[in-house]
């Protein structure tokens, strides 16, 4: 009795460790995509020059996803900074208009092939 205690413990125990959201969106068998309660990355502030937007970012839901989407909008030439939020899925982003705009921004968090992002009307 003990042992069948203890063999259900350790497959419980196994299950957690494999829905630790490993930073990869997984797809479980129904195609739902499973995630992590990663929360999101201490925020750095966002650099005070430049061009401020904000973005609504679609398909975030944990702390994983958001440092994907930062990740993406650094990457764009002119970006000074991001704060990517996975909670409330804003994305808040400094940027040199001389070489970035928000057409840049969405196309590259829309390049992960994982999030979608709107400017947001707010
Ligand atoms: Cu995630």
């Amino acid at each position: 009795m003990n042992r069948i205690v203890a063999i259900l413990a350790l497959s419980f125990a196994t299950a957690g460790v494999a829905l630790a959201c490993p930073g990869e969106a997984s797809t479980a068998a129904g195609g739902e995509k499973k995630h992590c309660d990663m929360p999101t990355a201490a925020a750095a502030p966002l650099p005070a020059d430049g061009k401020h937007v904000k973005l609504t970012v679609a398909g975030m839901h944990c702390g994983a996803c958001a440092d994907k989407v930062k990740t993406a909008l650094i990457g764009v030439d002119g970006v000074k900074g991001a704060v990517v939020d996975a909670t409330t899925g804003v994305a808040e982003v400094a940027f040199d208009e001389k070489k970035a705009n928000t057409d840049k921004l969405i196309a590259a968090v829309a390049a992960t092939n994982q999030f979608t992002a709107t400017v947001a009307t707010n």
